[in-house]
């Protein structure tokens, strides 16, 4: 496995309603950049980052988990996030890790209510993002519609990089306006495509759309209107550095087409994230925490000090306790000692991996901008930085909510309540929003979470 460094990495969390397709577009990805050799389905509980027991039952990702797709040079992190309300927390924390957000709608049903909440989590994460309009081969699926939707809910920002070829069952592909290909693909889920020039019938439409994109991108930069004004147009060049611009300055939201089960419309997807989403380098600096827990500000570099935040814990039946983190500065090596500077005490780090899911493979070391995973760590929980003992910096993680809910619980026996404590401990670690005390009036345990469904299923 190749080790990947800044600028060739791409950090995107899918994000949205629940039932848009998140995690069946990660495994389009992954089947699409050769990652994995079958499309894997949430019917079939084969996806990749539903894998846990209670996710392939209930056929919902309650958790947040992250792959990866190695596509034309370019590390692309999937962080697949859940999209239920009570579960959110997994998604802010998944945001606080990546560079950018990848909001999914459905063709269908368009702007829901955890459309709008994750808008505004990525707008306070100040997180660049595309749209993908997924399910566009169901039912009373539009384009149009869906476009009208978002563009009402979060602007004229929101500017399609995509036009549908064919629509609800006869939806066969995409038209991308920044190549000005036509992708055509085989109807039987195996992703081939064919690239071919723009269908007559839908060449002066697309030429249309296209205008509209390049008079957005030149809006944006007074040279840039300039330049559009003198040769009436872009250059493909002006045009893509333009539109990454843009995107980067939230001017522009791209939006995108899928059909994630039917597999149509994966490869430019891919293509529009490494070619047009930020990389982890592109902002020079980050912010976190010295050791007397004043703001300061420190170099991102491979070269620089390291800091790693530790943004979720997931127990595996193999490896034991497996703690994901995300390097924001410098470079982690297996098995070598990191300072825990939440806590104050020294870390022995194992062997790095890379997470296919819930699969490990084995990395020698892990450079800024990258994700990756640990086993087995001793002393370090979810919202915890490693870093360097001599350079003790440490990174804010996300705030937690106070618990919307709690039960009273009992042993069956006398006793009992030691083996519950110890056990709500183990939880706790992996999930912080859930909470445990004793109430100090009727002695009752108390375990509080986030609701009723969210208490069941981590208990
Ligand atoms: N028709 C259709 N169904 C899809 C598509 N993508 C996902 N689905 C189905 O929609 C349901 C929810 O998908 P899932 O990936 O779990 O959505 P998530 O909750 O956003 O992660 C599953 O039954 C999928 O098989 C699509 O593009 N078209
Ligand atoms: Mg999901």
């Amino acid at each position: 496995m190749k080790v990947y460094s800044g600028s060739e990495i791409r950090n995107v969390a899918l994000v949205g309603h629940n039932d848009t397709g998140k995690t069946t577009i990660v495994s389009q990805l992954l089947f699409n950049s050769g990652g994995t050799t079958r499309l894997g389905r949430i019917e079939d509980g084969t996806t990749t980052t539903d894998f846990d027991q209670d996710e392939i039952e209930r056929k919902h990702s309650i958790s947040a988990a992250v792959a990866y797709a190695e596509w034309k040079n370019t590390k692309i992190n999937l962080l697949d996030t859940p999209g239920f309300g009570i579960f959110l927390m997994e998604t802010r924390s998944a945001l606080r890790v990546a560079d950018s957000a990848a909001v999914v709608v459905s063709g269908v049903t368009a702007v829901e209510v955890t459309t709008e909440k994750v808008w505004k989590y990525a707008d306070e994460f100040e997180l660049p993002r595309m749209i993908i309009i997924n399910k566009m081969d169901r039912e009373r699926a539009s384009f149009s519609r869906t476009l009208e939707a978002l563009q009402k809910k979060f602007g004229k920002n929101v500017v399609p990089i995509h036009l549908p070829i064919g629509e609800e069952k006869d939806f066969n592909g995409v038209i991308d306006l920044v190549s000005m290909k036509a992708y055509k693909y085989a109807t039987d889920g195996s992703g081939k495509f064919d690239a071919t020039d723009i269908p007559a019938d839908m060449k002066s439409d697309a030429d249309d759309w296209r205008e509209k994109l390049i008079e957005k991108v030149a809006e944006g930069d007074d040279t840039l209107m300039e330049r559009f004004f003198e040769q009436g147009g872009l250059s493909q060049e002006e045009l893509i550095d333009g539109l990454k611009r843009e995107i980067g300055h939230h001017q522009i939201f791209p939006v995108v087409l899928d059909s994630a089960s039917h597999n149509i419309g994966g490869h430019p997807i891919l293509d529009a994230i490494a070619a047009l989403l930020p990389s982890p380098d592109e902002a020079k600096t980050i912010e976190g925490r010295n050791a007397k827990g004043e703001k300061i500000t420190f170099e991102r570099r491979a070269e620089a000090f390291p800091s790693a935040l530790v943004f979720k814990t997931f127990s595996d039946p193999f490896s034991g306790r497996v703690s994901l983190f995300r390097v924001f500065s410098g470079t982690f090596k297996s098995d070598t000692s990191y300072w825990n500077t939440t806590k104050d005490h020294e870390e022995r780090v194992g062997k790095l991996q890379l997470l296919q899911g819930k699969q490990q493979v084995p990395i020698p070391e892990l450079r800024a901008g990258d994700i990756g995973a640990v086993a087995k760590l001793k002393d370090v929980h979810t919202g915890e930085t490693l870093a360097a003992k001599d350079h003790p910096i440490s990174l804010d993680h996300i705030r937690y909510p106070e618990p919307a809910i709690s039960f009273a619980i009992e042993g069956k026996a006398r006793g009992d309540e030691d083996k519950i404590g110890a056990a709500l401990a183990r939880i706790i670690e992996e999930d912080p929003t859930i909470t445990f005390g004793r109430d100090e009036q009727t002695k009752e345990f108390l375990i509080g979470g986030q609701g009723q469904l969210h208490v069941e299923i981590v208990v």
